[in-house]
């Protein structure tokens, strides 16, 4: 008897139950496939470190004793897919039975379900052992009605006894700490950089090059700023505590051009391959907490990301799909602007948040939900096209974590089972949190016109989004301030915002 056991490029899990013991019984199979590599155009940043952090974890597996096949993207006789591959190793080691983790995503499990019918042997579908609540837990949780975030939240705090006292009650006395977390950075203490880089991967850009894999971004092959391993994201994860968790809470929601991380852990890489595990990296932050070098704002603010928000949207993305991936809720249909693959605006806030993200394939989330995201929202981008974008350009963009915050969370595009209010901002909001508007070739002030320095484009957008939508968002009591502003102000000022608005939306490729 051979089992033939599947390892994704996003299940490097080495504390998985199958991987106790090296059995002479089990065949891996790990496989780099053109299947995956175009089902959207990803970053070569992102490209490079799934497949070098899949042959790091494939190599550690055999030096344990394990019986490994491992298909490189170039290699003959590689089918370039699951099904294809599958086939080719169950003959090749005579698999009597066929075995895998769950896949985080929809169509991963359509395509596996379907290449196990066609080996035609036993199958078992296991647990990934990566997150706190397992999928049956959250179908019984989302089933019938996707709870509100915050109420998601605390029952997982209770439940894994995470930041409470012994009666339930939230340590400090509130559950949620974000009036505190959202400074504008000063420049002082200095953000630090993450420990990663200096993997060479010249090498191995060579071969996807070579293979014809198409991607976006900068490689960066000869220094590859990702964790490769879990030791690696380990040390990240011990520098993160130690360095950057302190001023995680209040400048959580700062953006600057002087720094592309801040105080952000950039450890969702390494979350969402299963590097590393999501308990282990609650457990440290709120051990620094015990330990008196963090402050709870800072410890509960990053602990809800991970215990809160991350389970949160998994949650939704395995209640609502396959739809989900439908919803247009705003019926938003324009093309997204060019610029969003090459950086080239003249407006500072865009043009560094994609400048960087082309750049390092990463941004932290209030670059991702305020700007790039909230521009896609007001100037009424398809969701498509902006799902697509997240998904190829984020080293950390898997579909069952991008899309709720794509078109849940940042578009809108699900009605409101995300957010209860859409996430739309004005230069007000990117001012405030930001040094992007002093550097900008337009005016934040401005609603409209402007001879020296023209009015910023988010401004009148944003109302134009708001008027465009007033059927479905006036009646929302968190909305009703901006709608009390606008019914206020003077009727020319009206016409010339909107007027500005249908202009700016009329040659959005040259803004
Ligand atoms: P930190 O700020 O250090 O946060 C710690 C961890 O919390 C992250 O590593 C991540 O695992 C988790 N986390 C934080 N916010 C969220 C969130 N909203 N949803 C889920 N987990 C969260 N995250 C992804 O992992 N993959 C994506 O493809 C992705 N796409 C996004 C698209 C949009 C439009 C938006 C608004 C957010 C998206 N996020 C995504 C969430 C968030 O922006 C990233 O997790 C975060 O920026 C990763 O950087 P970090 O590790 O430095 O995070
Ligand atoms: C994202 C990705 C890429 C680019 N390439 C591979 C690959 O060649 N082999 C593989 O096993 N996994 C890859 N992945 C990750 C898968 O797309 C991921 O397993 C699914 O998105 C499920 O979350
Ligand atoms: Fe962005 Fe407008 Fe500020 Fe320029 S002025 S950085 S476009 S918000």
């Amino acid at each position: 008897m051979t089992i033939l056991r599947l390892i994704l490029g996003d299940q490097l899990n080495a504390a998985h139950t199958w991987f106790r013991a090296p059995r002479t019984d089990v065949q891996y199979v790990l496989m780099e496939v053109r299947s995956e590599t175009d089902y959207v155009r990803h970053h070569a940043q992102k490209v490079l470190a799934i497949f070098a952090a899949m042959r790091t974890f494939a190599a550690a597996l055999e030096a344990a004793g394990h019986r490994v096949r491992y298909l490189k993207i170039g290699d003959t006789g590689n089918r370039q897919s699951f099904a294809g591959n599958l086939a080719l190793v169950a003959a090749e080691c005579g698999a009597t039975r066929f075995e895998r983790m769950e896949a985080d995503e929809w169509r991963v499990e359509r395509v596996l379900d379907e290449a196990a019918q066609k080996l035609g042997l036993p199958h078992a579908v296991v647990d990934s052992e990566h997150f706190l609540a397992d999928r049956a837990e959250l179908a019984r949780r989302f089933a019938a009605k996707v709870p509100r975030m915050e109420f998601f939240y605390r029952d997982m705090r209770r439940r894994h006894r995470i930041l409470v006292d012994t009666d339930d009650a939230p340590v400090g006395g509130v559950w949620n700490f974000d009036a505190q977390n959202r400074e504008k950075w000063p420049g002082d203490p200095p953000a630090p950089a993450w420990p990663w880089g200096g993997h060479d991967l010249s090498g191995l850009w060579d071969e996807i090059v070579a293979a014809g894999v198409e991607t976006i971004g900068s490689a960066h092959a000869e220094n590859l700023l990702w964790p490769l391993s879990r030791r690696e994201a380990r040390a990240g994860l011990a520098h993160f505590i130690a360095h950057a968790l302190p001023w995680f809470g209040p400048y959580q929601d700062a953006m600057s051009t002087r720094s592309t991380t801040l105080f952000h852990s950039g450890l969702s890489f390494a979350l969402n391959v299963k590097l590393l595990h999501p308990r282990e990296v609650i457990d440290a932050a709120v051990t620094a907490w015990q330990a008196g070098t963090v402050e709870l704002a800072s410890c509960e603010g990053f602990v809800r990301q991970i215990l809160g928000w991350r389970e949160f949207v998994r949650g939704v993305y395995w209640a609502r799909m396959p739809g989900y991936a439908q919803g247009n809720a705003l019926d938003a249909r324009r093309p997204l602007p060019a610029w969003y693959w090459t950086g080239r605006t003249k407006m500072a806030c865009l043009r560094h948040a994609i400048g960087q993200s082309l750049d390092t394939a990463y941004a932290h989330h209030i670059q991702r939900l305020m700007i790039t995201g909230n521009f896609a929202l007001l100037a009424g981008c398809d969701p498509d096209e902006v799902d697509a974008w997240y998904l190829g350009i984020y080293a950390d963009a898997f579909e069952w974590v991008e899309m709720p915050n794509t078109r849940g969370m940042s578009q809108f595009a699900d009605g409101g089972v995300i957010a209860s209010k859409p996430y739309a901002g004005a230069a007000s909001y990117i001012g405030k949190q930001s040094d992007y508007c002093k550097a900008c070739a337009y005016d934040a002030k401005r609603r409209h016109g402007g001879s020296g320095k023209p009015a910023c484009p988010f401004n009148s957008l944003y109302w134009d989004f708001l008027l465009r939508h007033e059927a479905r968002f006036a009646r929302n009591p968190r909305m009703a301030m901006p709608y009390k502003a606008w019914a206020k102000m003077d009727a020319t000022e009206r016409a010339a915002t909107l007027a500005q608005a249908a202009d700016y939306l009329g040659k959005l490729d040259e803004l």
